[in-house]
This record gives structure tokens, C-alpha cells and sequence, in this order.
């Protein structure tokens, strides 16, 4: 393997001290499957512990400075729970990130939420996101993330035409609630729950509704949410060029929406995406990152961290690529030559250069070793364990 030159080095460390990613709060407590779940000892119980935990990747990391928080999960009081969440800001030391609000559990929204055929639960649901618009000002959060569950099952069931129309409106008047420095990310996501036809299936029908409802709306891309064999960073780099890519929700797939860890299944792929990004002439500096996994066999803590340094070692090896010498190959069409540098730079081992950035962060060399020896997750099992023992027991 070529040895990495200096300017590759500069690129890598300029790199990492650039890359952030922002954990959710689910991604701390018991989840599961349609199947059941899987009580974890440790799992996180309380919005306290979740910001806790999140405290701790960031604080092994130091680059997770932000939770994303689920509206009606770790804010079930509305406003009146910003001020406990201002002290746990403080106390553990990461900010509130993206909210999201919570569109799919309510029984109401049954058959839809922004798309109901009755208007009065289209009102509700307008009404939800305009509050957790107001919780976001509350909280200084930049980014609204609306993740829209709405579709049918069944051919026929549903006016396709007219529920374009009822997400549109709703989206439109979110938007216009949003404040001037607030960001409005439209995810889309094929199927599930909806198994015939999702309001919002591709980045085109996310696009189009982001460009209705105001130019502070762009596209979520969870790179869970495509069909097999979907050319991801292609459409990474159509957003881009378009100035419509608000951020990502990582995680990886080998089936369906299986939020699985970053990089698990594909790695090469997550490389390709980050070289889309750090190819942009316009520096995709707004992009924002965020992590989308709830695992239910791996340790929460374990998997989160192992998430976070995944991904920001991916981003080193996509820093590598030289992307003068690439653009030249390119248009030489020197093939062979354009691919060995740019999977040779995938291929490049690019751990000792991110230990050696985090030490010189003062960071732990392997935050993951450092986790494990740290007694962190069995401090917390003691003190949780009880509460988890009497949550929802697993599919018997
Ligand atoms: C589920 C959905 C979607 C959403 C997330 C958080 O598939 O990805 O962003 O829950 O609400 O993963
Ligand atoms: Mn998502
Ligand atoms: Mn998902």
C-alpha cells in the first residue's frame, strides 16, 4: 500500500477537525423490532440518561457534540421541558440537535397524518410540526427533521394525486413558521409502514416538495431509505449540485431499512458519499450528519461510539483522494489509473492517522478500548438495570 504523503496527512487532520456527527436519543434506549425487543441492562431509561450517554460518546469521541431529540419521546411536555433540558445541555455537555417530530404513533393518524383524508387530523398534525417548530426556536435548534410515515397499503385505497397536494400544504405552512436561521429537512423513505405507496418515496418527491414549501427546506438522505442496488452518492451529488442536500441519516442496510451500523454491509459506499461531500465546490459545509440506529443486540454505548468512529475514519480515507490528480484522470479517461487511486485510498488504514489526530485533541487513541475500560456501561447497567427489567418484555 502507497505510504500516505504529507499533503494527504494535512488533508485527513483538516478533515477530522472539520467532521461532526450527531447522535439520536433513541439510539440510547430499549428498541426492537416489529418482533419485540431485547431489554438492555444499560439502555437508557430517562431523557437524563440519554443525554448522559450521549455525553459520554461525545466526551470519548469529541466529535458528537449534539442529540438529536424525537418530540414526543424526550420532550412529552412541550416547551415546559426546555428548561430540565437546558440543565442537561449543561450538566453532560452536548447541545440539543435536530428535532423530529413525531408523526406516526398518534392512533389518529392511522390513515396518515399530514395526508389524512380528514382534514381535522391534517389540522393536528400541522399543529404538531408548528409546535415542534417553536420547541426548536426554544431550544436553538437549526434543523427541523420531519420524517413523513404516511402512505397506504393497498392499490386503490388512496388518492395519490390528492395527498401530494395535503403534504404540500402542510409542509408550506411549516415552513413559514420556521425562523431565519432554521432549516426545514424533508426525509424520504420508499416503504414502511406504508407498504404500497409512501406521500414521500425518493429524493425526487422530497425535493419537489422542499422546493414547494420555501427555500429553507432541503432533502434528508438516510441512507437506509433505498431500494437495492440505488446509486446513493448519485443522488448525493444531484442534491449538491442543487443546493438541496440538508443532511444525512446514517447507517447501513443489507435488505431494507434495517439501521444497521455505518458501514457494516457497505463501507465502500459510505466512501463514495464522503467523497461527493468533499468533492463540493461549495464545501457542503450546511450538510448536516446525523446517525440514525437503535441496536437491539449490540450494546447501545458500544454501537454508538463504534458508529461514530466508523464514520469519521470513512471520511479520513475519503479525504486521501487527491482530487486534482483524479479530475486529470478523469479527463484523460485514464481509467485504470483514476480507480487505483481512488479505492486505493478506500483501502488505505487510516487508524494511525486518526489516533494520532486524537491525541493531539487530547482524545482517548481508541475511543472504543477507552469505553471498555472505562466501566462506563457496567456503572450504568447497576444503577438501570432495575428500571429495564420492568420495561415491555421481549417477543415471547
Ligand atoms: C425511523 C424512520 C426514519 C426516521 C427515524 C426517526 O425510518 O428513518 O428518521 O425513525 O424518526 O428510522
Ligand atoms: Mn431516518
Ligand atoms: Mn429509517
Amino acid at each position: 500500500m502507497a505510504k500516505i504523503s504529507t499533503a494527504q496527512q494535512e488533508r485527513v487532520f483538516a478533515a477530522l477537525d472539520s467532521f461532526q456527527i450527531e447522535v439520536p436519543s433513541w439510539g440510547f434506549a430499549n428498541t426492537g423490532t416489529r418482533f419485540g425487543k431485547f431489554i438492555q441492562p444499560a439502555a437508557a431509561t430517562s431523557i437524563e440518561e440519554k443525554f448522559a450517554d450521549a455525553g459520554e460518546v461525545n466526551r470519548l469521541t469529541g466529535v458528537a457534540p449534539t442529540i438529536a431529540l424525537h418530540v414526543l419521546w424526550d420532550l412529552p411536555k412541550g416547551v415546559s421541558d426546555v428548561p430540565e433540558i437546558k440543565r442537561l445541555e449543561e450538566k453532560y455537555g452536548v447541545k440539543s440537535g435536530s428535532i423530529n417530530p413525531n408523526l406516526f404513533q398518534g392512533q389518529g393518524y392511522k390513515f396518515g397524518a399530514m395526508a389524512n383524508p380528514d382534514p381535522e387530523i391534517r389540522e393536528c398534525a400541522v399543529q404538531h410540526l408548528l409546535e415542534s417548530v417553536e420547541l426548536a426556536k426554544a431550544l436553538g435548534s437549526r434543523d427541523i427533521s420531519i420524517w413523513d410515515a404516511d402512505g397506504s397499503n393497498y392499490p386503490g385505497t388512496q388518492s395519490i394525486r390528492r395527498r401530494i397536494e395535503w403534504t404540500g400544504e402542510a409542509l408550506e405552512k411549516t415552513h413559514a413558521a420556521l425562523a431565519p436561521n432554521q432549516r426545514m429537512l424533508v426525509e424520504y423513505k420508499p416503504f414502511e409502514p406504508a407498504f404500497y405507496h409512501t406521500d414521500i418515496a425518493d429524493w425526487g418527491m422530497a425535493l419537489a416538495l422542499a422546493h414547494r414549501a420555501g427555500p429553507q427546506a432541503k432533502v434528508l438522505v438516510d441512507t437506509g431509505h433505498h431500494y437495492a442496488g440505488q446509486n446513493i452518492e448519485q443522488i448525493v451529488a444531484w442534491l449538491l449540485h442543487l443546493d438541496a442536500l440538508g443532511g444525512f441519516h446514517f447507517n447501513d442496510r443489507k435488505y431494507a431499512d434495517d439501521d444497521l451500523t455505518i458501514g457494516s454491509i457497505d463501507p465502500y459506499q459510505v466512501f463514495r458519499i464522503f467523497h461527493e461531500l468533499l468533492s463540493d465546490p461549495r464545501g457542503a459545509a450546511d450538510v448536516a450528519f446525523m446517525i440514525d440506529q437503535s441496536h437491539n443486540l449490540k450494546g447501545k454505548l458500544e454501537a454508538a461510539v463504534q458508529t461514530v468512529v466508523t464514520a469519521q475514519e470513512i471520511y479520513a480515507r475519503a479525504a486521501l483522494v487527491d482530487r486534482d490528480l483524479l479530475s486529470g484522470l478523469q479527463d484523460k479517461c485514464d481509467l485504470v489509473a483514476a480507480e487505483e487511486h481512488f479505492r486505493g485510498c478506500f483501502w488505505t488504514d487510516v487508524r494511525p492517522i486518526a489516533q494520532e489526530w486524537r491525541r493531539s485533541k487530547g482524545l482517548a487513541a481508541d475511543p472504543l478500548t477507552e469505553l471498555r475500560v472505562s466501566g462506563y456501561v457496567e456503572e450504568t447497567a447497576k444503577v438501570r438495570a432495575a428500571r429495564n427489567a420492568g420495561s415491555v418484555a421481549s417477543y415471547a
